[in-house]
Parts: structure tokens; sequence; C-alpha cells
């Protein structure tokens, strides 16, 4: 049996590093019955064009961050929300792992796109890398910021006042370096290895959003599993969780060591409570165009992930 998974990011990547891992977990458990087959950033199109490959089982299974997927699949979207995670990675993560109305929500609202969800994991704290200097919304002024395309990940900037372009991350080094875009935000390993930080100035961490990405297969291809498959699936998502919790931290950690041997010249922000506070008030019309882009279950979800999470009314 072959079974292919698709990656939105290039070799060495946290995803790469995730299905390398699965790979061999698989390979290793099935003895042999199984090969999986990894296909890299670009050699199968853009993230939507995985998710639409896997909707059709031509893939298997692919990664589908929520700022992309987050517009076909509202529900998702819910990891848009500003400041919706706790202070703890440990806590969020086994959350990601194991809360039982998200994956009952969610799950049920990809099954109606032909999809199954597997499992959802952390790729690091989103780092707003910009050309002018970030510290309090009225900044976002006249900014062109370049968004992931979903509703809740646009809105959550434009309340800021910036103006958001939404582009493909393979375009992302082009739009900077043309001057077409004045930021964009992703995790410390991604700045790296697209090398935004040749076409930056400034990194700024405003604690608002943490990358958050799914692993979703096809649903008739899972149905029909065997049921030894199926726990062989399910045993190895769950034991990927604290793998790739580490192997993240790890990543992000040595890249920031790299940007900044290789760029001198770049400036490092981490906004202060009080700073991260004003831009925290800008949260609440974006819950609320959540409830109504995801209805009464992601109402449901959203408490649920409130409570999960230890957030204050
Ligand atoms: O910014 C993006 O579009 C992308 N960022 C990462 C780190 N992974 C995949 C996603 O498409």
């Amino acid at each position: 049996l072959v079974w292919r998974f698709g990656l939105e990011e290039i070799d060495g990547s946290v995803q790469d590093i995730y299905a390398k891992e699965f790979k061999r977990r698989i390979e290793e458990k099935s003895a042999g019955q199984v090969t999986v087959d990894i296909y890299s950033y670009g050699t199968l199109g853009e993230s939507e064009d995985l998710t639409a490959l896997t909707s059709l089982g031509t893939l298997q299974m692919t990664h589908a961050s929520v700022g992309i997927i987050g517009s076909l699949v509202p529900e998702m979207q819910v990891f848009n929300i500003p400041y919706i995670f706790s202070q703890h990675d440990k806590l969020n993560q086994s959350v990601l792992t194991n809360n039982a109305t998200l994956y009952e929500v969610v799950g049920n609202a990809l099954i109606d796109q032909e999809l199954r969800l597997m499992t959802f994991y952390l790729e690091g704290d989103m780092v707003w890398s910009t050309n002018t200097e970030i510290v309090k919304p009225d900044d976002f002024k006249d900014f062109r910021m370049r968004v992931m395309n979903s509703p809740l990940v646009i809105e959550s900037f434009r309340v800021y006042g910036a103006d958001t372009i939404p582009l493909p991350y393979s375009q992302v080094y082009g739009a900077l370096q043309a001057n077409i875009v004045d930021g964009q935000s992703n995790p410390v390993f991604s700045i790296e290895e697209m090398k935004f930080y040749e076409v930056t100035e400034y990194m700024i961490w405003s604690g608002k959003q943490k990358f958050t990405t799914s692993v979703i297969a096809n649903q008739a291809w899972y149905l029909s599993l065997s049921a030894e498959h199926k726990t062989l699936l399910r045993d190895t998502f769950e034991e990927m969780s604290d793998f790739i919790f580490e192997k993240q931290q790890a990543l992000n950690k040595a890249q920031l060591t790299k940007i900044k041997e290789f760029k001198p010249s770049m400036t490092f922000i981490t906004l202060t409570r009080a700073q991260q506070n004003a831009f925290r008030k800008f949260s609440v019309p974006i819950r609320e165009r959540y409830i109504e882009l995801a209805g009464q279950p992601g109402e449901r979800l959203l408490k649920a992930l409130d409570e999960a999470f230890g957030n204050k009314k």
C-alpha cells in the first residue's frame, strides 16, 4: 500500500520533519505493508491545491494550516482568532491533540468536504517580519500586510487599519522584495527557511497568534482501511504530538540563532504586556465575526476552547 502525504512547506520545515518521522514510524510498525510517499511544497501546488487533491483522493493525507483551510471550513478559523491560545504551549498542544469538542466540531465540518480530521499541532509563535516598526495598532495605518487567504486572518489585521494582501506562500518573498507588501507573519523557522529575513528589517513578537496546522485525510480512503490500519494511524498521530512539540521548539530556536548571525542589522522586538493589550482589545469583533461565520457549532467550540485555555471573559 502507498499512502501519499502532502506538505505545505519545503524540505527542513516543521511539516517536513513531521512527515519524515511519521513515514518512518508507519513503515516500521506496518512491517513493510505500507509505504508513505511525501510530496514536498511545490510539487503539487499551493496549500489549497493539496486540500483539493485530498478531497479527491489523489492524496490520502495532507497538512492544512488553519490560515488557509479556514476559508473552506469556517469552524477551523477558531485558531485565527487573536490571542485565543493560553501562555502555556504544553497546555495548548494537549488541547490541540485531545479536546473532544474540537475533534467533534471540526471533524463534522470536514466530513462535508469528504475529509477527515487526523490531528492538529503547533508550529510556533507567529512573528511579524516587517519593514517598519510596529508596536501599537496605529502603526498598521497605511501598512500593506501579506496575509494567508482566510476571512478572519484578513479582518484581524484590517481592524488595526492595515491594508491586507492575500498571497500564496511561494510569492511572499518576491512581494516583500518588490515592495508590494511591507510585512508578513510566520513562525521563526519559516522566516529563516523562506529567507523573509533578507527582505524585512524588524521581527516583532506580538503574542497574537500561533501557527496552527492540521493533518487531514480523504474520508472515503480512511473508511476503507482495515481496523488494524485505523489503529496504526490513530496511535501514530497521538505519539507524534510530543515528538513534533519538541522538534518545532528546537527548530524555531536554532533558526533564530541563524537569523541573528546572518543579519546583524535585524531589530528584534517583543511587545510588552501593555502593548499586547492594546492589540488584544481589537479581538472582540473578530470573535463575533467567527460566530457569524461558523454558527452554533463554532460558538460551542469557541466556548470549549476558552475554557480549556483558561481565557477570562
Ligand atoms: O504563510 C503561509 O502561507 C504558510 N506558512 C507556513 C509556515 N506554512 C504553510 C503556510 O502555507
